[in-house]
């Protein structure tokens, strides 16, 4: 009986596929070896049953039995909590796991997400809306390219701190944000090659191909 059920919508345009937030969710779940099965919610319309479980109307959520979560990031922590594999038990480490966490969340996605749709939506580099998003940008990635020239995975062992901020970091990486910021692309490049994630992101590809 698998207790774990990821949902995700049935179906996304090519742009966003292999960057739907599920992937965070199907990573940790690979890392931490926790059997769990995938279902579908329709992307055109969404439903009051979608809404009950994630108020936004995204995706992803998570049913642990008669737990509903969602928010990847509180999801990270729900699976944290059952796999030391995600979230390492030494008191110290667990901190630092969570305050990473955090960061990638509340300090480096907050900055990259506007920096990411204006690119996306190509929009012009010299308004100064666009510069101040740029500069916001640039100084997050400044501060944490030490960090990560410094140590392999951010709070000492792997963690579901480095899935958040790695695919935050990979997704600047898209548009061509880290040339400027060789320790950040190579953690992107050390994370993206281990087995869990090559095999989530190919998951994720697989589920909306098939929809096509
Ligand atoms: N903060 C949410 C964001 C979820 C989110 O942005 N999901 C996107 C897919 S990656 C989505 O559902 N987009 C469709 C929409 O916003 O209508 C989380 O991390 O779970």
């Amino acid at each position: 009986m698998v207790d774990l059920v990821l949902t995700t919508f049935d179906w996304v345009p090519e742009a966003p596929r292999g960057f739907v937030r599920d992937i965070r969710v199907r990573w940790a779940l690979e890392e931490a070896r926790l059997p769990y099965r995938v279902e579908s919610t329709p992307f055109r319309d969404r439903n009051a049953e979608h809404f009950a479980h994630q108020p936004f109307g995204q995706v992803p959520w998570l049913r642990d039995g008669d737990i509903s979560i969602f928010e990847s990031g509180a999801i990270l922590l729900h699976l944290g909590q059952r796999s030391d594999v995600l979230m390492p038990a030494d008191p110290h480490r667990r901190s630092e796991t969570l305050e990473w966490l955090f960061a990638a969340l509340n300090s480096v996605e907050m900055a990259s997400l506007p920096w990411s749709v204006s690119k996306f939506f190509g929009d012009a580099d010299d308004t100064p809306v666009r510069k101040r998003v740029n500069e916001f940008l640039k100084a997050r990635l400044r501060h944490i390219e030490p960090v990560l020239a410094g140590r392999e995975w951010l709070a000492g062992p792997f963690s579901v701190a480095d899935i958040l901020m790695a695919d935050v970091l990979r997704l600047i990486d898209r548009f061509d944000g880290l040339a400027e910021h060789r320790a950040c692309r190579d953690y992107v490049v050390r994370a993206t090659t281990r087995p869990c994630f090559v095999k989530a992101h190919a998951d994720q590809m697989a589920h909306f191909a098939a929809a096509d």
